[in-house]
């Protein structure tokens, strides 16, 4: 952990590489000032104890603010309380596809990019003369479930995209649909760049050009998928 919160002061808890820089950009994007504080990974990659004592989930984003102490990056924008002039508020007609995609991304395309993740590491981490059979179960696993899954999505997706235009819920600025959509694409763009659609890698491109998202990722003192 580096430096400590102000009490009152918004705060973003954000572990390396992690889904708090959604919050970072959607600060960035409406000029919200906040603290940050750092975590670092553990080698294993999962959080240290430290965030645990913000939040009894331990996991990254998590922000303080006065009593106040939230996780789940889809309750932090749900909340919607730093849009005072309604920047990032979808349409009435793009109302219902920034619900979708808010909550699309974390309860479908997260826990298949998990899976597909924990899976393709299992053979590494299991006792050398297991590691064989491990790796079979990892190609099944890909090929009868995850990839097909994944295609789904993908054309899910790229259907959408090709509808939507630049952002998830339609118009002509991010909402909470991209701001949540952004990290389970830009990871899947960075580790599986075969899997994904040429729609959804134009998104992720158009957002590592935004000028708020660039803040953020130097903020938080880089970003792996950035
Ligand atoms: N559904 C949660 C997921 C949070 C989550 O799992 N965050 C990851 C980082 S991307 C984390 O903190 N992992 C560390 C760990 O589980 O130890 C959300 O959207 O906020």
């Amino acid at each position: 952990m580096s430096n400590s919160p102000t009490p009152d002061k918004l705060t973003v808890h954000h572990l390396d590489d992690s889904r708090s820089i959604r919050i970072l950009w959607m600060l960035e994007e409406l000029s919200v000032p906040y603290e940050l504080v750092t975590y670092k990974r553990m080698q294993d990659m999962t959080a240290p104890a430290d965030l645990k004592m913000i939040h009894v989930s331990g996991t990254s984003p998590i922000i303080t603010e006065g009593n106040l102490t939230l996780s789940e990056s889809g309750a932090i924008f749900l909340r919607d309380k730093y849009d005072t002039e309604g920047k990032i508020k979808p349409s009435k007609e793009g109302k219902l596809d920034d619900l979708y995609f808010l909550h699309y991304s974390e309860g479908t395309l997260m826990p298949l990019l998990a899976n597909k993740l924990i899976f393709g590491v299992l053979p590494d981490k299991a006792p050398f003369l297991l590691r064989p059979m491990f790796g079979i179960i990892t190609d099944l696993m890909n090929t009868n479930f995850l990839n097909p899954r994944l295609q789904t999505q993908a054309g899910l997706i790229e259907e959408h995209l090709a509808k939507s235009g630049d952002w998830f819920a339609g118009g002509d600025h991010p909402t909470a649909a991209d701001f949540m959509m952004i990290f389970p694409l830009e990871s899947w763009n960075y580790r599986y760049p075969e899997l994904i659609g040429k729609n959804a890698k134009a998104f992720v491109g158009r957002i590592h050009e935004r000028p708020a998202y660039k803040r953020a990722v130097e903020k938080a003192g880089g970003h792996r998928f950035a």
